[in-house]
């Protein structure tokens, strides 16, 4: 087998993925949601940053209690995004212009509404019972105390019995202790891999194994209980069957959305010799500005350049990394480690651009990062859509536990409706996103902040992802940092067998002076200066 610096290589460790969240990137009809028909239309704007893969968020029949993460119909297309010919042409488009797409897999739960539950929860004899988890209650009280994700009890009651979700209650979690449940979803897959998908990314997939004692959480698992999720005793048994039963055959590549897996247990899931998922999302740098209650903490350089270098040391050679710093479930990647004033916005943005392609791991992009979008101002709780920040509302500010401010103030920093309002695209009304009513209200900084300002940052992503293409080091190079207690200077090496390259970047609005090889491959600066100016990005070679 092809090898570099003892990895093996494989297209997906060289590829660069963009993510579209399709409700808020285009909308091509005027109803106010993105389509299909809408991201087809942007093509040209994807395939110019030089991305190999599209990750399309949900594009499935959902009742969207959670944004199409809440399926009805796994084999149709969500109505207002299009229909399956649409899909079709999306599809055909991109394979075209040379690029590969992956799907989302959303099979730790289904929707409330589907067929499969609409059956289920008709009663215990129901063919469909097993295939989700119902149990009976501790007299009028749940089976057990696990809470959901979306905060307040796991099950809910129907009847005599409760069924579990560990999300909304209009995501019922799917039994897959049941064979027939696993066969629904591999026959699912291959429907979607016989179209030519090129794989998928698994929602909270280290979900799916229940340990079927459903013993109570213990007190001090109850704050964050998604570590206790992922210890399912079959989750790698699951996986290794759906490797064979549904993923062999094909050229994929999958990703799972790893929330609530250690580091420690990260091989276990992406070993290669194990069969089981190629890569997983870590969530270790997108929790860095959370407290232990989950709300909005400050944080450190330190901090951030430990989790590279603790990575580089837990994986070895058989296992791959990912690194990603934004998604639809997280704030903007300028707001949140840049600078979102107008002086340092494109200069910050272009430096997080720069640590993303450098770095080791394949690199995954959200829509709106090429253009510095940011944070949301968020004045009021009407203003939310996010079913997560509904319930913490209820919870938080309801109850009288947590002021109106202060809830405010966390989901400024926190909030997932940030990733989600609508690309601006121009300075026409509403961002140029649709000719009608947005479902979303669009950022009121639309009119500076767009696809058309944003030119610089855009070019800097190209100009990165071609350099990561044409030079392996910066792919399968080992990663070293050079000062890891600097306060504001993130320098790193990546080279094979001492060859390779040193990524200097500033993080902060002050000079910082800095001893650097003189071959500059890279800057977001037009000029080369002694010093590492305010959010400078420099790549050199060694
Ligand atoms: O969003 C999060 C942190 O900001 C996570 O807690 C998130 O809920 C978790 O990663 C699971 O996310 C995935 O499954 C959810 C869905 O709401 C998310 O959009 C999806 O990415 C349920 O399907
Ligand atoms: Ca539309």
């Amino acid at each position: 087998m092809d090898t570099l610096n003892g990895y093996s290589r494989r297209w997906w460790k060289e590829a660069v993925v963009y993510q579209i969240y399709p409700r808020s990137f285009c909308d091509s009809n005027g109803d106010g949601i993105g389509d299909l028909r809408g991201v087809l239309s942007k093509l040209e704007h994807i395939k110019g940053l030089g991305v190999d893969v599209i990750w399309l968020s949900p594009h499935f029949d959902s009742p969207n209690a959670d944004n199409g993460y809440d399926i009805r119909d796994y084999r149709a297309v969500m109505a207002e995004f299009g229909a399956m010919a649409d899909f079709d042409a999306l599809l055909c488009a991109i394979h075209t212009a040379g690029m590969k797409l992956i799907i989302d897999l959303v099979v730790n739960h289904s929707s409330d509404e589907h067929v499969w539950f609409a059956e289920s929860r008709k009663g215990p004899d129901n063919p469909y019972r097993d295939y989700y988890i119902w149990r009976p209650g501790r007299g009028n009280e749940p089976p057990n105390n696990w809470t959901s994700i979306f905060l307040g009890p796991a099950w809910t009651r129907e009847g005599d019995d409760w069924y579990l979700h560990l999300f909304a209650s209009k995501q019922p979690d799917l039994n897959w202790e049941n064979p027939k449940v696993r066969h629904e979803v591999h026959d699912l897959m291959r429907f979607w891999l016989d179209k030519g998908v090129d794989g998928f990314r698994m929602d909270v997939i280290p979900f799916i194994s229940k340990d079927q004692e459903f013993k109570d959480l213990l007190a001090d698992q109850c704050a964050k209980p998604q570590f206790a999720y992922t210890t399912g005793p079959k989750l790698h048994e699951y996986l290794q069957e759906m490797r064979r039963e549904a993923l062999a055959p094909y050229d994929t590549m999958t990703v799972g959305e790893a929330f609530g897996v250690t580091l420690d247990q990260t091989p276990l899931l992406i070993d290669e010799r194990r069969g089981e998922l190629d890569m997983i999302f870590q969530f270790d740098t997108v929790e860095i500005d959370r407290g232990a209650d989950g709300r909005w903490k400050p944080w450190t350089l330190p901090e951030l350049k430990r989790i590279f270098t603790r990575h580089e040391a837990a994986l070895d050679k058989h296992c791959w990394p990912t690194v990603f710093f934004s998604n639809h479930d997280n704030p903007r990647v300028v707001s949140r480690y840049g600078d979102d004033s107008p002086q340092w916005r494109i200069k910050s943005a272009q430096v997080m651009a720069t640590l993303l392609l450098t770095t080791k791991g394949t690199p995954f992009m959200y829509q709106g990062d090429e253009i510095g979008m940011t944070n949301f101002p968020f004045t009021a709780p009407e203003q939310f859509d996010d079913l997560w920040t509904k319930a913490a509302w209820r919870e938080e500010v309801e109850s009288g536990r947590t002021t109106s401010e202060a809830f405010l103030f966390n989901q400024n920093k926190v909030s997932r409706d940030h990733a989600r309002t609508p690309m601006q695209w121009s300075d026409a009304p509403h961002g140029g996103f649709t000719s009608g009513t947005p479902w979303l209200a669009v950022n009121p900084d639309y009119v500076e902040v767009n696809a058309r300002t944003s030119g610089a940052l855009y070019d800097a992503f190209a100009r990165l992802i071609a350099l990561r293409h044409a030079e392996a080091a910066l792919v399968y190079g080992d990663f070293r940092d050079r000062m890891p207690d600097h306060p504001h200077l993130f320098v790193y090496e990546r080279t094979i067998d001492g060859k390779g390259f040193v990524v200097a970047l500033n993080v902060s609005a002050e000079d910082q002076a800095c001893d650097l090889p003189g071959d500059v491959v890279f800057s977001n600066y037009g000029d080369i200066s002694p010093a590492l100016r305010g959010w400078e990005a420099r790549v050199c070679r060694l």
